[in-house]
């Protein structure tokens, strides 16, 4: 660790499981990244004292707030992280950057790119770091893809597909809406698996594989009315609940995208391959330091799929902890997503997602969402 690091003073917003996965990474970061920053859990807001407390013990923040506002307005407040759910975005990230603070939300940016817009004008205007949590991109294995990839050790890209199958929304007893379960209501989240899980099959596919220029979808909502948690009735289910997209990327390769809640078995199943005119690579998070890896040039009977095991020092990311080998795991991609931005404050060059990089996501998403209902292609 250095001997001289500034401080940066978080203050968290919401304590559910995404507050918990960043303040793991808050708390890590500055003992095996030299950033020249040293994060401060500083304070945590949410509405429930009780809940707000015992998480605040439990992670070291220094204070709890019931009020959000009340950690926009703190002046020992330099961050401002927001974990709740994606209708609360907007407006907090808004006020947090009119009122100078860094701005960072978990993903997507928003429910909608017509709600993300303003976000997006906000933290420019007034000139704020600001970054979207898409964890994934920062699995050292994904990173390890991009960089090949950006090598050119595939050549001309082919295709690219990936999948994020879920199976915990199969039960038509699981409420919408409410603390838990708030990712069921369209209200609160704007989409289901779309903005939930193929939000980040979009973020890391744009980020290796540039921009979608066209795509069309087919949605399907599987269960169509479930308990509200907070009013306690029966209401018509708004989220698509599976979805299967095909994209046209702007470098004439092809896309395949699948996401559903109904793959029975699977929990976090978020797979990618990318096959290229010299050879392809492939990568499971459920193996999450493994990549799989076909080289056409080489000649002969050793011609065939190679394993490559990413922990070595040379690897993305991984010179910085153990020793080669050893793994490190999900956590830690949002600890790496920190360390990027903290290095992207000292060098005053964003660290990506930005809230502008995040907002495509966000129309991609709109995108599939409006070709789900309509059937037809739509231009991006
Ligand atoms: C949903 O179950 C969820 O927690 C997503 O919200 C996360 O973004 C994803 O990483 C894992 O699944």
């Amino acid at each position: 660790m250095a001997a001289k690091q500034k401080t940066l003073n978080i203050g968290m917003v919401g304590y559910g499981f995404m507050a918990r996965a960043h303040s793991h990474a808050w708390s890590e970061v500055s003992h095996f990244f030299d950033t020249g920053y040293q994060p401060v859990l500083k304070a945590v807001a949410a509405r429930t004292k009780a809940n707000v407390q015992g998480f605040a013990d439990a992670w070291g923040y220094e204070r709890i707030e019931t009020d959000w506002r009340k950690l926009i307005e703190a002046p020992d407040i330099d961050a401002i992280d927001i974990c709740v759910p994606n209708d609360l975005h907007a407006e907090i990230a808004i006020a947090a950057a009119r009122a100078g603070k860094m701005v960072l939300t978990e993903k997507p940016l928003a429910r909608t790119a017509k709600e993300g817009k303003p976000m997006v004008d906000a933290v420019e205007k007034a000139g704020v770091p600001n970054m979207v949590w898409y964890n994934y991109r920062r699995i050292p294995a994904v990173t390890f893809i991009k960089n090949m990839v950006d090598a050119g050790k595939i050549g001309k890209v082919f295709h690219y597909r990936a999948a994020f199958l879920q199976d915990w929304t199969i039960n038509p007893d699981v409420p919408q809406g409410g603390t838990a379960t708030w990712r069921l209501d369209v209200d609160a989240a704007g989409s289901g698996v779309t903005g939930d899980l193929i939000a980040h099959c979009l973020d890391t596919a744009m980020w290796i594989n540039g921009g979608i220029s066209s795509l069309t979808a087919m949605t399907e909502t599987f269960v169509k009315e479930r308990k509200h948690a907070v009013t306690g009735k029966m209401q018509p289910v708004g989220i698509d609940d599976a979805a299967a997209v095909l994209t046209r990327f702007a470098n004439g390769s092809l896309g395949t995208f699948e996401s559903t809640r109904y793959a029975r078995g699977h929990k976090a199943a978020y797979t990618l391959e990318i096959n290229g005119e010299h050879g392809s690579f492939a990568w499971d998070l459920h193996d999450l330091h493994r990549v799989s890896w076909f080289d056409h040039r080489v000649e002969g009977p050793l011609r065939g799929w190679s394993s490559i095991h990413v922990t070595d020092g040379d690897h993305p990311y991984m010179g910085k902890w153990w020793v080669p080998g050893l793994s490190v795991g999900y956590g830690e991609s949002f600890t790496h997503q920190v360390a990027d931005f903290l290095t992207g404050l000292k060098k005053k060059k964003p660290a990506a997602p930005t809230f502008r990089d995040a907002l495509e996501t966000n129309r991609v998403c709109d995108a599939i969402i409006a070709s789900g209902k309509s059937g037809k292609w739509i231009k991006l």
